[in-house]
């Protein structure tokens, strides 16, 4: 706790939770005012719990970005997915329930009981409104009502920011006298090379298709900081394991133009990301079904 908290200091946990695709991503981003988490068209984008974290003088929120709840899981590191998703009903302060208007699906069957159970406030996000009619949204609203007794509804679209500001003001409403949970420059429990490696895997996502994406783990594997003409300048290693050789040669395309192109726009990101010019060297490995071997999965972050 710090010394200079005053006594109306508020702070809690607000964990956001939905299928793959709805926008929670987009959604955390735009509550930040910033880019933190990445985001893409394709589902199951998200594969860790991370936090982002609001800071000003009066409170903190410490917001959870999870991976969409996955119906049926294929593979160990789905497994893992869901068990971070899920981890959110262990310490929500404030629970947001994402679901996307454009989308009817919702998971009912997955948050019945655990909503049954809990006494936290848990705002329903109507996110994507932008993409449908004002009928179609107000129709949804009296839908979903018949769902849960929820604390509150609200429209967003992450894309546009409508409805972020009514929704910031809910959660802070919502929020209950606390500490400061972490120093008040602290921005995330994540370390830079996490969201190193984050930046090359959206842009794998963007990319690349069919199942390249959901193959592939990237891993920032050296990290070399000196001066270039006087100003900072990073040499950043990074591994882009795959399963198999034919995936191994979609991702170096013909003559390594597709890895040449990604290793232009993950620089570009990773520079904004940084505020530094950079080196990006990648490399392309090939780790039969990582995705369930257990020691792999430890060391990519998706098992304790
Ligand atoms: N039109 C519209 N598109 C949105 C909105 N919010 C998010 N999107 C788009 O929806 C897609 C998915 O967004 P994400 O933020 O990655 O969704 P997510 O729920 O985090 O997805 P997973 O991490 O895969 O579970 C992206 O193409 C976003 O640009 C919105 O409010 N309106
Ligand atoms: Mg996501």
């Amino acid at each position: 706790m710090e010394d200079n908290i005053s006594e109306n200091h508020k702070s809690g946990f607000v964990n956001i939770i939905g299928l793959p695709n709805v926008g929670k991503s987009s959604l955390l981003n735009a509550l930040l005012g910033d880019k933190m988490v990445i985001v893409s068209h394709k589902p199951q984008t998200t594969r860790h719990r991370i936090f982002g974290i609001m800071n000003t003088d009066d409170y903190q929120v410490v917001f959870s970005d999870t991976p969409g709840i996955i119906r049926e899981e294929s593979y160990k590191m789905q497994k893992a997915m869901n068990d971070a998703a899920f981890s959110v009903f262990e310490d929500s302060d404030i629970l947001l329930v994402v679901v996307d208007l454009s989308n009817p699906e919702f998971p009912q069957e997955v948050i019945d009981n655990k909503l049954q159970n809990i006494q936290i406030p848990v705002i329903l996000v109507l996110n994507k409104v932008d993409l449908v009619s004002e009928d179609v949204y107000q129709e949804q609203i009296v839908e979903y009502k018949k769902l849960h007794d929820w604390t509150q509804i609200v429209g967003t679209s992450a894309l546009n920011q409508s409805g972020i500001d009514t929704l910031k003001e809910l959660i802070v409403n919502n929020l209950e006298l606390g500490p400061a949970y972490y120093p008040k420059d602290q921005l995330s429990n994540r370390p830079e090379r996490f969201f190193i490696s984050e930046l090359i895997r959206e842009n794998i996502f963007t990319l690349y298709h069919q199942e390249i994406p959901y193959s592939t783990e990237v891993a920032v594997t050296d990290f070399k900081e000196s001066e270039k003409h006087g100003k900072p300048f990073v040499h950043i290693y990074a591994t882009i394991f795959c399963m198999r050789r034919s995936q191994k040669g979609i991702l170096l395309g013909k003559n390594g133009s597709a890895i040449k192109q990604l290793g232009i726009d993950s620089r570009q990101a990773i520079e904004d990301y940084l505020g530094n010019k950079i080196y990006l060297e990648l490399h392309v490995k090939i780790k039969e079904k990582w995705r369930d071997n257990d020691s792999l999965l430890k060391s990519f972050g998706y098992l304790q």
